[in-house]
């Protein structure tokens, strides 16, 4: 398949230390996909769903211990300590590759050794990236055929270029004559590993086989590796949405966002607009390579091929063109499948069929309390299957990106939107970024949860020394006056009394508009002490209800509130000491200085 010697050489030494069975190579055919899928319902480890309901789709659940990310076992693995920061865990390469090294010994005896070339990016782009990813689960071959392009296509464009290496193993070897279980992986959670050598560009991930774990190209590649490269080559590898908006008038401008979890970043990024002559079209739902091109554009790749989707509480109300995105060829994992053939999950829009299997793979009772779909369970569904993916979204070349957004939960102090003053006071808007969580909820300390950039879990390096990659792409852009300008929103600002001031969802083309007005130079703003606040008439707000008596509550910067916030942002900036940029401490005290 390959002439490749560095790629031959690196797959035959793998599978001298893993032991497997067989290696193959995946072609990314069709009939191969087939093939797999067809393997997993004979082995009961997927179920086939309704073929009228769900056409090429098929259900998964996973061991109960494997249903998420393992932050706690995510390590970047620097020569030095200081360049994973405060943020991440470390471990010298050495170290961790010697310790790994006694785990991967024989751990995929039993089983196929898969090796899947991918392309993070449109194939050929000169922004997208090629690794390949060495896999014992031909559920995770399925998904990346899914969520990245896949198979001999990608082997062909690499022809004897580098590639960036990803070693996967669910960590449970199969003994002579031993049954295979439905999900398997490495039953103790420190077992468990996520591993990312930025300077060397490599991945090895051990015992996991869910979402980011074990999909390497998404996290692991797309956002902890990519970051790395980024800032050695000069461009920016972010945890952002893409988005094209049009407005009545027929101008279209595109948009990146980044928001921490549970914010409603894919809802944001396949929003229905409620006010009429508004378009929203979907260039990707989760990360965004950007790079300035010969012209100064910043433009923006989504590598990924599809949406890796929180499945509760997606519906036809929540998200429309997220559920027929999942209509057919989709991949859910940890759903509850009904008797006939669908899938079911809590706040779908219907209520749960009798009979339906919950993803402990337990006959649904309502009495037990407990949920049918696990609360991260996911659809693995193909981009070009959203109803409103955009024309450009494969565009190699990336589209230009006109606005950067940021946002978090703030139930107070933060308004609906506002615009910084300029690039680094916009890059200390992304470096304070924040929701705020309740000491019930997560079991966190209460008050507010930084996750700058929404890169938190993401940064493969020092957060400070990110901040700084910001300021100096600003410093270094090839013309600033094409520079993105920036912008905070915050949805989920509540009254004193507890009550949304905002509606959301759809409603939130309101606020976009304005920032579209902005970026075309149409539209005056105030200037406050935190930046530039749209003056209240500028948010249209018609067939609001009750919306016009809200909107001072909505816009309002309550100084001594920023200025209580300000003690939380000395807090934050403290734990990054010396990598803290000098422009992020200006930053802050001039914020200080015009609330004073
Ligand atoms: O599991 S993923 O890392 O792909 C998704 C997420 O946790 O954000
Ligand atoms: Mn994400």
């Amino acid at each position: 398949m390959t002439k490749n010697q560095k790629l031959l050489n690196w797959v035959n030494e793998w599978a001298a230390i893993c032991q497997p069975n067989n290696v193959y190579w995946c072609d990314g055919s069709e009939e191969e996909n087939q093939r797999l899928l067809d393997e997993m319902v004979k082995s009961g480890q997927a179920v086939k769903l309704d073929d009228k309901k769900r056409p090429g789709s098929y259900a998964f659940n996973s061991d109960p211990s494997d249903v998420a990310r393992v932050e706690n076992r995510t390590f970047i693995c620097s020569e030095k300590k200081e360049d994973a920061g405060p943020t991440n865990n470390w471990k010298a390469p050495a170290e961790m590759k010697a310790e790994m090294l006694e785990k991967y010994k024989g751990c995929m005896k039993g089983r196929t050794m898969y090796v899947i070339p991918f392309s993070m990016g449109p194939l050929g782009s000169n922004i997208a990236k090629i690794g390949i990813e060495i896999t014992d689960s031909a559920y995770v071959v399925v998904n990346m055929r899914i969520m990245t392009r896949m198979g001999k296509a990608v082997l062909d464009v690499l022809g004897n270029d580098e590639f960036i290496p990803c070693i996967h193993s669910v960590g449970a070897p199969l003994e002579a004559g031993q049954k295979d279980v439905r999900w398997p992986c490495a039953s103790n959670i420190d077992d468990k590993y996520i591993s990312h050598f930025p300077e060397t560009n490599e991945i090895w991930s051990f015992g996991s086989g869910y979402g980011g774990n074990a999909l390497l190209g998404k996290k692991c590649l797309a956002l902890r590796i990519a970051s790395n490269m980024a800032k050695r080559e000069g461009w920016l590898a972010e945890h952002m949405l893409i988005m094209g908006i049009t407005n009545p008038k027929g101008e279209k401008k595109y948009i990146a966002a980044a928001f921490p979890s549970a914010c409603g970043k894919t809802n944001l990024a396949m929003l229905i607009p409620t006010i009429p002559g508004y378009k929203v079209e979907t260039v990707g739902d989760d990360i965004a390579w950007m790079k300035f091109d010969k012209d100064g554009v910043l433009r923006a790749i989504n590598p990924e091929a599809g949406f890796f989707g929180v499945a509760p509480f997606t519906s036809e109300d929540t998200n429309p063109n997220a559920m027929h995105s999942a209509d057919k060829n989709t991949i859910f994992t940890n759903v509850g499948v009904t008797p006939d053939g669908d899938i079911w999950w809590e706040g779908i829009g219907w209520d749960c069929p009798a009979g339906t299997i919950t993803w402990k793979d337990k006959v649904y009772d309502p009495a037990s309390g407990e949920p049918v779909a696990h609360p991260n369970a996911r659809f693995t569904a193909p981009a070009n299957q959203c109803p409103a993916v955009d024309p450009a979204w494969e565009d190699p070349a990336g589209v230009p990106i006109s606005a950067i957004l940021f946002g978090g939960r703030r139930p107070s102090t933060v308004p609906l939107v506002y615009q910084a003053f300029d690039w680094n006071h916009g890059t200390f808007m992304g470096s304070i970024v924040g929701s705020e969580v309740t000491a019930a909820a997560i079991g966190l300390k209460a008050g507010v949860r930084r996750d700058p950039f929404a890169m938190l879990p993401f940064c493969g390096y020092n957060m400070g020394d990110y901040f700084g990659h910001w300021v100096s792409i600003g410093k270094n852009a090839p013309d600033k006056s094409k520079l993105p300008l920036i912008f905070n929103v915050n949805w989920f600002r509540k009254s004193p009394e507890g009550k949304w001031l905002w509606p959301g969802y759809g409603d939130n083309i309101r606020v976009l508009g304005w920032i579209i007005e902005r970026v075309l130079g149409n539209v005056e703003a105030v200037e406050t002490p935190i930046g530039l606040l749209p003056k209240k008439e500028d948010i249209n707000i018609e067939g609001l209800k009750g919306q016009a008596e809200l909107m001072d509550a909505l816009l309002e910067v309550d100084k001594n509130l920023w200025l209580d916030e300000c003690e939380l942002i000395a807090e934050h900036q403290a734990q990054f000491g010396e990598s803290l940029p000098k422009e992020m401490k200006e930053q802050y005290e001039q914020l200080k200085a015009r609330l004073a």
